[in-house]
């Protein structure tokens, strides 16, 4: 189901309580829910000219990225720019996108990954996978933490369209319902969908997550989908912001089971620190310029989602777009 946010929602920055509540319980039953009209045709089309520019700079070499060696060609997972005018407020200070991550994810809820999915023209199709592992992992952990079985998800994802995303140009093909699949749990970690056809055909039919230029699709990352081929000739960028839960301790969102209490408690005193790969505990913040800081600061969160981010002097956003902070720091501030 497609949600229409009206002119009206948009400017006193929160949706119908009701709409609100039916696309969460869409959202929760079906893994995705769109809502349209959240972004501005300004910065569709500021952040559509930067993403294809960006684009066509990494096909210019003949390499395959590592994301298109590891997931399919064609399919590149792009850094953005991290700097004015490219940061818009539609984007990344929504009062309505956060309305519905605070929905879905619930208080203190921050953001964790903001990226380019860009899907080239000639494009393959990527192998069926799933983004997130669940955060509770059998019915009795789930139980002991006094979570439902199936789980909540605790990460979100926003698939944000600057122009039409069609079967044309590639909409990510999905298998509605499949986040409630448990059977995942029992999989050693990198087991592939592929090898298990019939519980493939137990989710089916696949749908295509078409979203209208401006449109947002709310996606539960555990669902699961694949990149397909762009048979059109024009660039598909698709933004992704990620959210995660409060209880997601671990930088990339993860829930950790096994953190050491007074870790917990350095965490809670300190919400900028997260557990990082090393298992330590650093500073898990997103990397901006200086020029972006208003947009943030500007336009406070009105539902208590934490941004996460902090600002330096210059950034090059085309490197470690997968790494800490988001994009390589040039100069601190
Ligand atoms: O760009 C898309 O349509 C999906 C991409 C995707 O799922 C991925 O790169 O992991």
């Amino acid at each position: 189901m497609t949600y229409m946010c009206t002119e009206s929602e948009l400017s006193q920055g929160k949706l119908d309580p009701e709409k609100l509540q039916q696309m969460g319980d869409d959202f929760r039953n079906r893994g995705y829910a769109v809502v349209t009209g959240l972004i501005s045709e300004e910065s569709q089309k500021l952040l559509m000219d930067s993403v294809v520019e960006d684009a066509e700079q990494v096909r210019a070499s003949s390499e395959m990225t590592p994301h298109e060696k590891h997931t399919g060609q064609g399919h590149l997972q792009l850094g953005l720019r991290r700097s004015a005018p490219y940061v818009r407020p539609d984007l990344l200070a929504n009062p309505i996108i956060e309305s519905i991550i605070a929905e879905v994810l619930g208080e203190g809820a921050w953001l964790g990954f903001y990226n380019g999915n860009v899907n080239m023209p000639g494009s393959t199709f990527q192998p069926l996978h799933f983004d997130r592992p669940f955060s509770w992992r059998s019915e009795e952990q789930a139980a002991e933490h006094g979570e439902d079985w199936p789980p909540r998800t605790t990460t979100l994802s926003c698939s944000v369209a600057f122009q039409d995303i069609t079967v044309e140009n590639g909409a990510t093909e999905i298998y509605p319902g499949s986040h409630r699949e448990t059977e995942v749990v029992t999989w050693p970690s990198g087991e592939r969908l592929s090898n298990h056809p019939e519980l493939i055909e137990s989710w089916a039919p696949a749908s295509r997550m078409e979203i209208p230029a401006g449109g947002i699709c709310f996606r539960d990352p555990r669902m699961w989908h694949r990149g397909m081929p762009n048979s059109s000739d024009g660039v598909r960028p698709m933004i992704a912001l990620t959210y995660h839960a409060a209880v997601g301790r671990h930088w990339r969102g993860a829930v950790v089971h096994d953190m050491a209490s007074e870790d917990v408690a350095r965490c809670n005193a300190d919400p900028v620190l997260r557990l990082m790969d090393d298992s330590k505990l650093g500073d898990g913040r997103l990397v901006f310029e200086e020029s972006a800081r208003a947009v943030f600061e500007d336009n406070p969160s009105l539902h208590g989602i934490s941004r996460n981010v902090r600002f330096v002097t210059k950034v090059d956003h085309t490197l470690d777009a997968h790494l800490l902070g988001g994009a390589r720091v040039i100069q601190e501030a």
